[in-house]
């Protein structure tokens, strides 16, 4: 069997899920009458410390109905060029909400500085496009699944109340900054308007995430969902998973955490891999391999070793470690890391 480390979203639903999703009570969610699509809404709600909660079928349509329920067309999202709203959801506040991107320069740790932002929040006149929201990320998966403090996230949230903008939180692992700084999620929820977070990735639910906010605001994400042909009907039994993701899966995220630490400890004594340890703060490790040495050629070789990771372009690489990873499958990924750099340097100096 591979040891597949190219995401947490491979995870597959733990038997507790199955069974409660068999056994799920459920009803028409347009109509608002599955009681078990309620339950875990309400369940996220006082989590997440909100009046109101939505759920949708995955975290790109969580943020793309956020951003429609925040901000009007023709209207900027400010956010950084390394989060995933702006490299991974395929452009759809733009595609299909006439929302402008504005990128800020993030440093590796996931972090825009303040005052970018500040200046990115163009000034009132007829000829320039409205800041319409400020959306922000934690964990970052692009910098290695770095923690974006709470501090920090209310220095944010201070700026955008001084201009009236909405903030809203791309949380689609926020339960792993919460496990590893032991933390509940208010810590970051209690400074933004809104909050998306994901049942689908580390939490090991097939399906689903959650948006959280204020009680108006989640009656626009509900249309913006409808609008995206995102209303469930009889959607219990994926709620039901979601409920199991919740109560049962979040606390074993440390395990994740420490397998992500050993695998980066270990990759980062190996000749040839470049790393920075102090970012891998959950169960991303994000490295690349010295110049002169080919990324995908190693990442060939590795899938040959039965060892799966993703190119995340430019050189950079993602290992992540989730439910279906064990300590013993992080030694042996490590193993056959030693073996497929051994191969591409052979392959770099044959070529
Ligand atoms: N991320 C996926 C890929 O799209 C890259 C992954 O493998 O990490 N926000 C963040 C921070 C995410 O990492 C992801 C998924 C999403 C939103 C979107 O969630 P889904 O895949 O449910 O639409």
């Amino acid at each position: 069997m591979a040891i597949d480390l190219r995401s947490d979203t491979v995870t597959l639903p733990s038997p507790r899920m199955r069974e409660a999703m068999a056994r799920a009570e459920v009803g028409d969610d347009v109509f608002g009458e599955d009681p078990t699509i309620n339950a875990l809404e309400a369940l996220v709600a006082e989590r997440t410390g909100k009046e109101a909660a939505v759920f949708v079928p995955s975290g790109t349509m969580g943020n793309l109905s956020s951003l429609l329920a925040h901000a009007q067309r023709g209207s900027e999202v400010v956010l950084g060029d390394e989060s995933h709203v702006f490299h991974y959801e395929a452009g759809g506040a733009s595609a299909l909400g006439g929302l402008v991107f504005h990128p800020v320069a993030t440093r590796p740790n996931g972090v825009m500085p303040v005052e970018a932002i500040e200046a990115a929040l163009r000034p009132s006149a007829e000829w320039l496009a409205p800041p319409g929201v400020v959306c922000l990320e934690n964990t970052h998966n692009r910098c290695s699944g770095a923690i974006v403090a709470p501090e920090y996230v209310a220095s944010v949230a201070a700026l955008a109340r001084s201009r009236s903008l909405p903030v809203h939180l791309d949380g689609a692992r926020l339960f792993n900054a919460a496990v590893a700084r032991k933390l509940p999620l208010t810590a970051w929820t209690d400074h933004v308007t809104s909050v998306m977070i994901s049942l689908s990735k580390g939490l090991a639910a097939p399906v689903g995430s959650v948006v959280a906010g204020p009680r108006e605001f989640v009656a626009r994400a509900r249309r913006a969902r409808k609008i995206l042909g995102g209303g469930m009907r009889q959607a219990g039994v994926l709620a039901a998973a979601g409920l199991v993701a919740l109560t049962e899966m979040v606390e074993r995220l440390a395990d994740d955490h420490a397998n992500a630490r050993l695998l980066a400890e270990g990759l980062a004594a190996l000749p040839g891999i470049v790393l920075d340890l102090d970012l891998v703060q959950t169960n991303i490790v994000i490295f690349a391999v010295q110049p002169g040495l080919d990324a995908a050629v190693f990442v060939d070789a590795l899938k040959r070793e039965g060892v799966w990771i993703i190119d995340m372009g430019r050189g950079r690489l993602r290992a992540v470690t989730h439910y279906g990873i064990s300590e013993d499958d992080c030694r042996r990924a490590l193993d056959a890391c030693r073996r497929a750099l051994q191969a591409t340097k052979a392959g770099a100096l044959a070529g």
